[in-house]
């Protein structure tokens, strides 16, 4: 899959090169990430980017000629990739859109800066808008960024386990349950005994049900729109009943 992104600071970029999963993916071939760097499509002698609002106001607009030419250049090396603004207009950038993009082969990401682009970029060559979340980044770069991190690691041959993804939080639609490695008491604080059960059914249950009740503690809005499994039905209602006894006990003190 290719990633390219539009940009005004293509050495970004390199921090993906720097480790991690995106750096083996480039090095195995899975994915390759391009950067066009908008300012080699500013003819004049400044090479100018930017221009000052119609109507007036603070900040500064990107001009729409340079962006358009790196835009058609992007298209011509990417006939069939998608063409995402980044922007906190955007649709939220998910884990299923994450896996949607997974499935495109090519995803071409548009950075801007100052205060956005020209509307009529984003009307006559954008495909999508897409945004990573509520809060204003000073441009573009690290929410693609985000993007190409997060749908790298999907893509098949970009995980030592490929078992992973699928177990992941937001994969199984829940938290994810609490780890643990050696040692077996570290600064006073056990591992759980299950854990080292070797009883593996037991095990998984557990997970599962450790998954439900953070998921319920820290985001239970996660837990309105999933699917459960039937023994997640099971679990919650005894948990509930727990509760309804521990409720009674205590009212009928007071
Ligand atoms: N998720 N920003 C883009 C400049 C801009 C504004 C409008 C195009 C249109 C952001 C986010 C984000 C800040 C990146 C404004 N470009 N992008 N930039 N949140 O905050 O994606």
């Amino acid at each position: 899959m290719n990633f390219t992104a539009l940009t005004l600071f293509p050495e970004m970029f390199s921090a993906l090169l720097v480790g991690g999963i995106t750096k083996r993916s480039v090095e195995s071939q899975h994915i390759s990430i391009e950067t066009i760097d908008i300012r080699d499509f500013a003819h004049d002698r400044h090479r100018t980017t930017d221009d000052r609002p119609y109507g007036g106001g603070c900040g500064m607009v990107m001009k729409p000629e340079p962006l358009a030419a790196a835009i058609r250049h992007a298209k011509g090396m990417h006939p069939e990739a998608y063409t995402f603004l980044l922007t906190p207009q955007g649709r939220l950038f998910d884990q299923g859109l994450a896996e949607e993009l997974a499935g495109c082969s090519g995803v071409t990401l548009v950075c801007g800066r100052y205060e956005g682009v020209d509307e009529r970029i984003c009307q006559e060559m954008i495909d999508d808008e897409l945004s990573i979340g509520d809060y204003v980044l000073s441009g573009g770069e690290l929410a693609a960024m985000v993007v190409i991190d997060a749908v790298c690691r999907l893509l098949p041959g970009a995980l030592g386990n490929e078992q992973s993804a699928e177990e992941d939080s937001f994969s199984t639609g829940l938290l994810e349950y609490p780890q643990y490695t050696r040692p077996r008491s570290f600064e006073g604080v056990q591992v759980p005994d299950i854990l080292l059960s070797g009883n593996h059914g037991a095990i998984k249950q557990w997970r599962r049900q450790t998954s439900l009740v953070r998921t319920f503690l820290k985001r239970p809005d996660l837990l309105l729109d999933q699917p459960l499994a039937p023994g997640d039905m099971e679990y919650l209602e005894k948990l509930h009943q727990d509760i309804e006894t521990i409720i009674e006990k205590h009212s009928a003190v007071s």
